[in-house]
């Protein structure tokens, strides 16, 4: 029988050198977030049955929207900790304050708390994003330049995957550890230690019916992948979800590229840098894939607003690489 490891007992293990308590405090506080969420997303299906999110229940009470449900769980859980300095969600236009009755922490948390909008209401997968950065404000303050940092300076980033089972997948530096949770006893138990984007990969992921926004650089691109091109490997086949975690997640087990490029009316195209873009391109890093912007390193984007959008394409190192071979060969623009 192979062993059994719940993820309280894995971080406690692996916890990094300057982790004093707090640090590995917060990761338990994400994946208690997660359990109660799951708990919601599991029982969507049945709220046209007992009441419809967004409208009003028996009781008369306003229910809450499952993206909106999942923001506050993880700001309330986080809020009187004293781990955090600032928070910072895709929801909500303002960075989150920590109340003034609550002591501040050396930590920051920003995150998407359920990603996947148009996937919520039709039972397809969802899930969560967070990245974690060390409060750069001696006094813990917690601005917004301690929100505004680029991706290499994170000390943890995640996802949540609300799929066929929940995941939880997270790497404080030290590889990318992905963990089931066992409903039954309300566990997170590792379930994929240290994974690595396997070599060739399988797939790849964009919304196509977006070709003619793309730049002739982009199409070349998704021609290559599927073969067309002269110096084309063997044709990667095709998933898209829509729902960022998923596509990210699929390719990460079995090797691939997300995408989703800029477009003539979208010149940053639609990822959040902050709370998708640089989280996942930290742990496509640790898994020994890669991130981009179709330029640079997402990892090295300084941001400049919290709620900033970047070209994205992340997943196997060999076919970044291509992308941003293809886009730098780009005639430039005609005035
Ligand atoms: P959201 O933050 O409104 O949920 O949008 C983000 C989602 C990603 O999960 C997904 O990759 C992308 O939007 C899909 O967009 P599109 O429908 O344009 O392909
Ligand atoms: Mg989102």
């Amino acid at each position: 029988m192979s062993k059994i490891t719940t993820i309280e007992r894995f971080i406690l293990d692996n916890q990094p050198q300057y982790a004093r308590g707090d640090f590995t405090a917060l990761l338990y506080d994400l994946a208690l977030a997660a359990k109660v969420i799951a708990h919601k997303v599991n029982r969507a299906g049945l709220v046209n049955i007992l009441g419809e999110a967004g409208g009003v229940n028996v009781q008369g009470e306003d229910q809450q929207k499952l993206d909106v449900y999942a923001d506050d769980v993880i700001y309330r859980l986080c809020d009187h900790t004293g781990r955090l300095c600032i928070m910072a969600s895709e929801e909500h236009e303002e960075l989150l304050e920590i109340p003034a009755r609550h002591k501040k922490g050396n930590y920051v948390l920003v995150y998407d708390p359920l990603d996947g909008s148009s996937n919520i209401d039709v039972n397809v997968s969802i899930g969560t994003i967070f990245g974690i950065y060390r409060c750069l404000d001696p006094d813990n303050r917690g601005r917004l330049e301690d929100v505004l940092q680029p991706g290499r300076n994170l000390i943890g980033a995640g996802y949540i995957l609300f799929g066929s089972s929940t995941m939880m997948v997270y790497s404080t530096g030290k590889g990318v550890h992905g963990f089931t949770l066992d409903p039954e006893i309300g566990e997170f138990l590792l379930s994929n230690e240290d994974m690595k984007v396997p070599d060739p990969p399988s797939y790849y992921s964009v919304n196509s019916s977006y070709y003619s926004h793309w730049s002739p650089g982009v199409k070349r691109f998704l021609r290559w992948l599927q073969g067309q091109e002269a110096d084309s490997p063997p044709p990667l086949s095709s998933r898209y979800i829509g729902s960022l975690v998923a596509d990210f997640h699929r390719n990460l087990l079995r090797g691939g590229i997300f995408c989703y490029p800029a477009e003539n009316s979208k010149p940053n195209g639609k990822i959040r840098l902050l709370y998708e873009a640089a989280p996942l391109a930290f742990l496509m890093k640790q898994a020994g894939g890669y991130a981009s912007d179709g330029y640079q390193s997402i990892l090295d984007i300084e941001p400049t607003d919290p709620h900033q959008r970047t070209p994205f394409f992340a997943g196997n190192l060999s076919l970044v690489k291509k992308v941003e071979q293809f886009l730098a060969a780009e005639e430039p623009e005609m005035a």
